[in-house]
């Protein structure tokens, strides 16, 4: 068995749970903060087989999307003006970010 954790953007998580739920698998979303834009996203745990880890891939990668987005410019406030940017700049965030782990027991009481 093994674990998948993917980080996806807000607006294709009900896209995502939706297909997860069609196709009869189970997860858990998780709501998350990105380290870098320090906005929003969501994080899904799918416990599943093995053998299922290739077709929940390719329902992640059917349902999620990288799109562009502007970074606010960072304001010099209490911290070295040399890190000051003053022009937004865009950053293009994927799609998913998945890990597979390996799962040593499963319970459910
Ligand atoms: P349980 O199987 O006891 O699951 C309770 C909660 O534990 C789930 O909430 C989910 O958040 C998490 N969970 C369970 N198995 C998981 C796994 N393999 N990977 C990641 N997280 C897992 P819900 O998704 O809201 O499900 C509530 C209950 O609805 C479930 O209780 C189950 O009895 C049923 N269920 C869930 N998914 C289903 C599906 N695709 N088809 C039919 N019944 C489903
Ligand atoms: P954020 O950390 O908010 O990052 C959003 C996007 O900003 C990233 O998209 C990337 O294009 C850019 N970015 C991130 N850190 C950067 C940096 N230090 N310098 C320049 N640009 C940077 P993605 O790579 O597609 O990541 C989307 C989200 O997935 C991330 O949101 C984060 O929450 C998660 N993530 C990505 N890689 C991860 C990793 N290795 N471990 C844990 N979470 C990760």
């Amino acid at each position: 068995m093994k674990l998948i954790m993917a980080v996806i953007q807000d607006k294709d998580s009900n896209r995502l749970s939706d297909a997860l739920v069609k196709a009869d698998y189970r997860a858990t979303k998780l709501a998350s903060t990105g380290g870098f834009l320090k906005a929003g996203n969501t994080t899904f745990l799918i416990g599943t087989e093995d053998e299922n880890i290739e077709d929940v891939m390719s329902i992640i990668k059917e349902n999620c999307k990288s799109r562009d987005q502007l970074v606010a410019p960072i304001s010099p406030m209490g911290g070295n003006a040399d890190s000051y940017v003053p022009y937004p700049v865009e950053v293009q965030v994927g799609g998913a970010t998945v890990f597979v782990l390996p799962v040593e027991q499963f319970e459910q009481f």
